[in-house]
């Protein structure tokens, strides 16, 4: 048998088309080529699937132009033969031609047809292993109220918020203001399922919440409101699953916002160093330590997390905690949070990626 061959799929429909490539550069630049073959997909803007070239400079943000994948490159599509999942290049003007069956998928998608479990869904019924989250963690983990629910369930705390979806809002707009009061302002008001920062408002008072719901609801029908954690520290863990099954924990990090910044926005998070400072590993004493990393796994395993997650938490004043995000396709280039507090727990990038693959690929494509 030969090397098994990676398919690493990025681009796609989402705002964050450009992150996604230059993830992609980053992962094809860290896989062994002595150890894997390596076949880069890229979903054009329009949604196109196609054979990118294995030029990786391609993929860098250049002289401050972002990356994009090439639309015009050959078409492929995800085809099942008889004796499983083979890679068919569809190009319009060659008779098809294969390339040859795919061992393992790196899903580098952002936001709705690639994080929210869709293309893990497609990948299920083909047949293929792929690295990370499936259908179920996937979908569960990018709906915010959906995810508080399970965590909640488990015994996870969560910052108390309700759903307001676009239906109820037309409907009974009075009963969604009368559910939202009740958690107490200042509350946070975001779309249900969006990645990045977009659509977020801080409200202040009920006269502000009105114009928060309907800025949300441009951005998702479903929309989360919900309360506020004022005087937290901000920290984060990784969570790895390796191919033995085991599941282990990164030293956290911390993020401090500073500025006229009310919170992690848009802003914050691309614009590092201006407006937040990291702390990689995070000052924390050892039991605020292990407290953090236990119910790391929880929350990993209460949502059926395989392969990676990021655990975002809010750390009150009296050292309570309470699990703000998780995030099961974390930013991952290597200078991105989750990369960056393996490689401070001694796991470098491209470690990271073959423990990731490994795991994929000891993996059933039964139920399991
Ligand atoms: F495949 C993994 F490992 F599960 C995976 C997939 C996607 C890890 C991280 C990501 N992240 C991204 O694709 C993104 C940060 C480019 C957008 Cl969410």
């Amino acid at each position: 048998a030969g090397k098994p061959r990676v398919a690493v799929i990025f681009g796609g429909r989402s705002t964050e088309h450009a992150i996604s490539c230059v993830t992609g550069g980053s992962v094809l630049a860290a896989i062994n080529s002595e150890k894997y073959d390596v076949v880069p997909i890229g979903i054009a803007a329009d949604g196109r699937w196609v054979l990118e070239s294995g030029d990786l400079d391609r993929l860098k943000i250049k002289d401050r132009v972002l990356p994009a994948v090439d639309g015009t490159r050959p078409g492929v599509a995800l085809a099942q033969t008889a004796t499983g999942t083979d890679l068919v290049v569809s190009d319009a003007a060659d008779a098809a031609g294969v390339l040859g069956e795919i061992d393992v998928v790196f899903p580098l998608l952002h936001g709705p047809w690639g994080e929210d479990g869709t293309l893990q869904g497609l990948l299920e019924m083909a047949g293929v292993r792929y690295v990370g989250a499936g259908v179920l963690a996937s979908a569960v983990s990018m709906d915010k109220g959906f995810m508080k629910v399970a965590l909640a369930a488990a015994g996870v705390p969560v910052m108390p918020s309700i759903v307001v979806t676009a239906r109820e809002w037309a409907r009974d707009t009075e009963g969604c203001r009368k559910r939202s009061a009740e958690l107490g302002y200042p509350l946070f008001v975001k779309p249900a399922r969006g990645g990045s920062s977009i659509g977020i408002s801080k409200v202040h008072d009920a006269s502000e919440l009105d114009a928060a719901i309907e800025t949300a609801i441009v951005h998702d029908p479903r929309v989360l409101v919900e309360g506020f954690a004022g005087g937290v520290r901000e920290i984060e863990c990784g969570v790895l699953q390796t191919a033995d099954g085991s599941v282990r924990t990164s030293l956290p990090a911390e993020i401090r916002i500073g500025g006229d910044h009310e919170f992690y926005d848009f802003e914050a998070k691309y614009l590092p160093g201006e407006h937040t400072e990291i702390d990689c590993p995070a000052k924390v004493d050892d039991a605020l330590l292990a407290r953090m990393q236990e119910l790391a796994v929880t929350t990993f395993e209460a949502v059926g997390c395989e392969g990676l997650a990021r655990v975002d938490f809010f750390v009150f004043p009296d050292g309570s905690l309470v699990v703000n995000e998780l995030n099961t396709m974390p930013g991952f280039t290597p200078t991105s949070m989750y990369p960056q507090m393996w490689a401070a727990s001694g796991v470098e990038y491209s470690e990271l990626v073959d423990l990731l693959l490994e795991q994929a690929l000891s993996r059933s494509t039964g139920l399991r």
